[in-house]
């Protein structure tokens, strides 16, 4: 009998490299699984049915690779893919393993640092190309501080915005079809990071040369971290145009970036969030990759891996089963339809003086308003009753 949530190419999930690759180590300990040959790691996810791989450069190509290296490794790189049906959709640059961007990569006071950083993405992003990225991320993981008086915050911001107008320049002047995806964290490993939630980046967006070519790549874990809902950051980017990658993984709230498997710790956070991807609450379903950015923890062996792996996919899969279930709900979509008046709707938006004159002389009572009920209670149970599979 065929699985329902077994994953399928049009679920569009797509692993890093970095997250299946993942070998286990923590600043408490070494490595507990041996280091997996990025061809290994892409038939494997071919055989479980994901549907794409993204890589940073050096995922795949060693830092001090040779150019006859390199193009070998990105050879029989592309063999793999071709031969386990995987894409490649996203590629990014690793700016933060290195030594020489520990204080910063685009942010370095020091302007030889920052034009490594350039020269080093503007390399990630032809191999991104060759590999046939459509999006781009830019994760800066070391941009930022421990001791803030080393850089005036605003020259910080300014370094960040030069380096991405001039990678935008490049990218329209190699003619590449690329944009880039921003992602946010607000700390870890460093003490703070710049632009560190979703709707910092949203902001610093608008205020590039070709903000057109530009948006974010929220992840779960990064903006649990700074405290806030996740589904309203989604919302706002999407509400925006502006969704253009989405990292998803799982968080207890207050803890390091635990990148834990999809739906693990929030699972009706999870609902509520795949609800927006796929539309079924409204609106078109957004066709980007469902990118797991997690990992296996330290316990599992490299078996292990693969459980987490499919468990990511699946858990997908049932709760936007769930999600489909509650907004087919009938109760559910009499309690949250759309209150249309057609006298006080037109007034809302689009200023005039008439409708100045036309608010003022509404009667309205806040008083019979304030005193009734909303019943999002009985909504919330319905949600949980879908959730838990009772309804
Ligand atoms: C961490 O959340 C970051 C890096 O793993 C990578 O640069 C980016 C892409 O998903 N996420
Ligand atoms: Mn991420
Ligand atoms: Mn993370």
């Amino acid at each position: 009998m065929t699985d329902r949530y077994a994953p399928k190419p049009e679920d569009r999930f797509t692993f890093g490299l970095w997250t299946v690759g993942n070998p286990g180590r923590d600043p408490f300990g070494p490595s507990v699984r041996p280091t997996q040959d990025p061809c290994d790691l892409v038939r494997k996810l071919g055989e479980i049915g994901a549907w794409g791989v993204n890589l940073h450069d050096n995922d795949l190509i060693p830092f001090d690779a040779t150019a006859s290296q390199r193009d070998r490794i990105v050879s029989d790189f592309q063999a793999a893919c071709e031969e386990s049906g995987i894409v490649v959709p996203m590629a990014t640059t690793n700016l933060f393993s290195h030594p020489i961007f520990k204080d910063g990569a685009f942010t370095a006071n020091d302007p030889k640092v920052r034009a490594f950083a350039l020269r080093k993405t503007m390399d990630a992003i032809d191999l991104g190309i060759e590999l046939g990225a459509k999006t781009y991320v830019f994760w800066g993981g070391r941009e930022g501080t421990e001791v803030e008086a080393c850089r005036d915050p605003r020259s910080a911001i300014k370094r960040i915005r030069d380096g991405m107008n001039f990678l935008c320049e490049y990218v329209k002047d190699q003619g590449y079809d690329l944009r880039f995806a921003l992602e946010a964290k607000p700390n870890e490993p460093r003490g703070d990071i710049y632009l560190p939630t979703t709707g910092h980046m949203l902001h610093f967006i608008e205020t590039l040369d070709h903000s057109e070519m530009v948006g974010v790549n929220p992840e779960v874990a990064h903006e649990t971290m700074a405290g806030l809902s996740f589904v309203h950051g989604v919302g706002q980017a999407m509400e925006a145009g502006k969704l253009f990658h989405i990292d998803l993984n799982s968080q207890k709230i207050g803890r390091y970036d635990q990148d834990f498997r999809f739906g693990a710790e929030d699972p009706k956070q999870a609902l509520l969030l795949i609800r927006l991807l796929e539309g079924t609450g409204g609106g078109e379903r957004w066709q980007g990759s469902r990118h797991f950015d997690a990992h296996a923890h330290r316990t599992e062996d490299v078996e292990g891996v693969w459980d987490f792996a499919r468990g990511c996919m699946r858990t997908y899969n049932i709760l936007k089963e769930r999600a489909h279930a509650f907004d087919a709900d009938p109760e559910v979509k009499e309690m949250i339809a759309e209150v249309v008046d057609s006298t006080i709707d037109p007034l809302l938006k689009d200023y005039s003086p008439e409708k100045v004159e036309a608010l003022r002389s509404l009667a309205i009572d806040p008083d019979a308003i304030g005193a009734t009920g909303l019943g999002w209670e009985r909504l919330d149970q319905l949600l949980m009753e879908h959730l838990l599979g009772t309804r």
